[in-house]
């Protein structure tokens, strides 16, 4: 099916219309009633903890963070698609994704409170660390999918990288060896329409993202990453592909990032209420709620009694986060490497000579 889906001729792939309307003809829903029902509540859940996040920054109790919002479906729907055996290479927006891989809630609030301990991540044995050099992930990614071809292991990599991280040489290298190399890993652009206060248009001349995927001999879609059910075909069908010894797949979601680029930033100062606006209409809860009504599946969804479960139990991974012990300054080197490197060393001496001078000035 994806096949007359050609990012040349930029055709989005798109199941429900902004109003939860099915409007792909022939479409088959691939999922149960209940399996919908659950990827509304996983959504839900992964909202809510993004905005709590956003909360406890502003209290003064977390570091800075780079909100999810509006981009829940494209976690979600890689969840739904991410097994066991398949490897996760994240970059630093996709909240969903990460629990889904086996990170706890509380280890993610670790990690925006500067614990190092945070991203060992250690009931996830198949996540990577979080990467906040842009494209610099997908190197390891290619590495990583070529590794598993090679060992004759079971699984395929999924990768996440921000339109801005296309412009990186690190993304094109990642591509071209993945391409070479047949390496079963799904590159997921999740296109959100800015780069910080980089506007899309300004970020490349390409007619979308998915092309860039072409150029390397991979095949890429481009499709609606606000649309629930169409992220979860594709990725379906790129997982189907890449398991099946067809080497990468690329998929652009169309999405856009509704909140800051982190709490550090004010969108107001480079995008206008009304671009805001549009995309709202286009919100990938509030469609696929949309879609679930129209099924008559909403009867058995309370959101705001759903709500009041959900931040009672993140409230809880956050009280845990803060109550953890303060980790010491030498973990910060510890980590890294198995044997530490003489200028990791000489680092840490200076790094202890300058938190001495600070206590001898108190
Ligand atoms: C190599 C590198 N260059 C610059 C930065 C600073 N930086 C942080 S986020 C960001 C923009 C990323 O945009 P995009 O890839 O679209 O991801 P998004 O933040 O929209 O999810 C930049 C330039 C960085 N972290 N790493
Ligand atoms: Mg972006």
């Amino acid at each position: 099916m994806f096949e007359t889906y050609n990012p040349i001729d930029d055709k989005l792939y798109k199941v429900i219309d902004n109003a939860g309307k099915v409007v792909l003809k022939g479409w088959n829903n691939p999922l149960t009633d209940k399996e919908l029902i659950q990827a509304y509540r996983d959504m839900l859940y992964e909202r809510t903890a993004d905005t709590m996040a956003v909360n406890f920054q502003r209290q003064g109790r977390m570091g800075t963070y780079p909100p999810n919002l509006g981009q829940e479906a494209i976690h979600i729907a890689s969840a739904k698609v991410i097994a066991k055996d398949d490897w996760v290479v994240p970059a630093f927006r996709e909240l969903g994704v990460y629990l889904a891989a086996g990170a706890s809630l509380m280890e993610i609030f670790w990690y925006y409170k500067g614990n190092e301990n945070a991203s060992k991540f250690a009931g996830a044995p198949h996540l990577l660390p979080i990467s906040v050099p842009i494209a610099t992930q997908l190197l390891h990614a290619s590495g990583l999918g070529f590794s598993l071809k090679y060992k004759k292991e079971k699984g395929v990599v999924f990768a996440y990288v921000g339109d801005g991280g296309t412009s990186e040489g690190d993304f094109h290298e990642a591509l071209n060896f993945a391409a070479v190399w047949q390496a079963p890993v799904i590159f997921i652009i999740q296109n959100n329409q800015y780069a910080i206060s980089m506007p899309v248009r300004q970020q490349t001349r390409s007619i979308n993202m998915a092309v860039k995927g072409i150029a390397y001999g991979i095949p890429s879609v481009k499709a609606d990453g606000n649309d629930f059910l169409a992220m979860y075909d594709v990725l379906s069908y790129a997982k189907k592909q890449a398991s099946a010894g067809n080497g990468p797949f690329l998929v652009e979601a169309l999405t856009f990032r509704r909140g800051a680029h982190t709490t550090s930033d004010d969108p107001t100062r480079y995008r206008t209420k009304e671009e805001e606006n549009t995309w709202l209409t286009g919100d990938p809860l509030n469609r696929f709620k949309s879609f679930l009504n129209k099924k008559g599946l909403l009867k058995t969804l309370d959101d705001k009694s759903l709500e009041e479960e959900y931040k009672l139990k993140i409230t809880k991974e956050f009280e845990a986060a803060e109550a953890a012990p303060e980790y010491k300054p030498d973990e910060v080197f510890a980590t890294m490497f198995e044997q530490m490197p003489d200028e990791l060393k000489r680092q840490k001496h200076a790094y202890e000579s300058y938190l001495a001078g600070k206590e001898r000035q108190k």
